[in-house]
């Protein structure tokens, strides 16, 4: 992590522990919005207004947040107008690399060997994780937002006419149900599968593995009667649950010790996973090389740094080849 705007070497999985030994999150710290006019939006300051090639984002394609974005960003039409950065799965001593890894790319905006160079360019005195999503202002230099649940939003609406007006990922009418569905999906199965994975004791790892599995097994009836999470429409719920599930067997089953089942044994959430797989969106932002290569790189939970070569995915290998 970056303290002081200085690089502290070894990076390490873990953010912060609580009293029980589970895995705490950090929270994010840049949270400015893109919008239509550049009005300031729900928090930090105004001055970011939509235009055709000012934005950049940085992101990895194992990371789950980062990748909510990028589905956002291919649904509404934005991937003209904001470009991209890629980084390596394998994460090292010195955090996210721009190395040009198959399927990463080079930091085409500001020639950046690591991603906290990034984080020290908007703030020199930045002390924290460098985490990605990192949403980038060429004009003003800086970070916009580091947090992929505001950047999924702003997508959404944040670019006005620049972005195709559906799907509505956030609609007015849906909110309140999303936004509770997405107070339980999170804590329980998005941050729950690495509060199993990364808890350093036994009861902080049973409360996580219990928590993941009884949000599986809720999901798994509500998705027996609907085809999306919230009403008739894909929202940006069905993105969040995506990102997860698209893991599930090829990483947390394993690596997280979330092993009581497997996403395919879960008949309505599979038929469900295989509808969102369906769209370009969702599939061309999925890399299963960059997933298992990306969680099996981490040493704490694999020291060998051996990536298995299950499970077998039919989904995933046929969109890979
Ligand atoms: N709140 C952030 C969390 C992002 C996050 O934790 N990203 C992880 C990758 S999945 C990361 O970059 N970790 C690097 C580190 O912790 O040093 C978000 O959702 O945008």
């Amino acid at each position: 992590m970056l303290i002081d705007g200085v690089w502290t070497a070894n990076w390490q999985p873990v953010q912060g522990v609580d009293a029980k030994g589970g895995f705490v999150r950090q929270t994010s710290s840049f949270r400015h919005w893109v919008t239509p006019d550049g009005a300031p939006g729900p928090t930090g300051e105004g001055g970011f207004k939509a235009e055709a090639g000012r934005y950049h984002i940085y992101v990895a394609l194992i990371c789950p947040w980062a990748t909510r974005t990028l589905i956002a960003r291919a649904l509404k039409g934005l991937e003209d107008i904001v470009s991209i950065s890629i980084a390596s799965p394998a994460i090292g001593d010195f955090g996210w690399a721009f190395d040009g890894y198959p399927g990463a790319t080079r930091d085409t905006v500001n020639g950046a060997s690591f991603l906290h160079e990034i984080y020290t360019r908007a703030d020199p005195h930045f002390t924290g994780r460098a985490t990605v999503p990192v949403l980038w202002d060429r004009r003003r230099n800086t970070i916009v937002n580091n947090e992929s649940a505001d950047i999924l939003r702003i997508f959404n609406s944040g670019f006005g006419d620049l972005a195709s007006s559906t799907p509505d990922l956030y609609p007015e009418a849906l909110r309140a149900e999303i936004d509770a569905l997405n107070a339980e999906i999170y804590p329980k199965l998005n941050n729950g599968v690495y509060r199993a994975g990364f808890a350093t004791t036994q009861i902080a790892y049973d409360e996580a593995f219990a928590d993941v599995f009884a949000m599986l097994d809720a999901l798994e009836k509500r998705m027996a009667t609907r085809r999306f999470l919230v009403g008739e429409v894909l929202t940006e719920a069905d993105i969040r649950l995506f990102v997860t599930l698209a893991r599930f067997d090829a990483a947390y089953h394993g690596l997280f010790k979330c092993n009581k089942r497997r996403i395919a044994d879960y008949a309505a959430l599979s038929r469900y996973f295989a509808e969102l797989f369906e769209r370009e969106a969702f599939r061309k932002t999925f890399s299963l090389d960059h997933i298992q290569r990306g969680y099996y790189s981490i040493k704490t939970l694999n020291p060998s740094g051996i990536v298995p070569r299950g499970p077998e995915l039919e989904w995933a290998r046929a969109s890979s080849d």
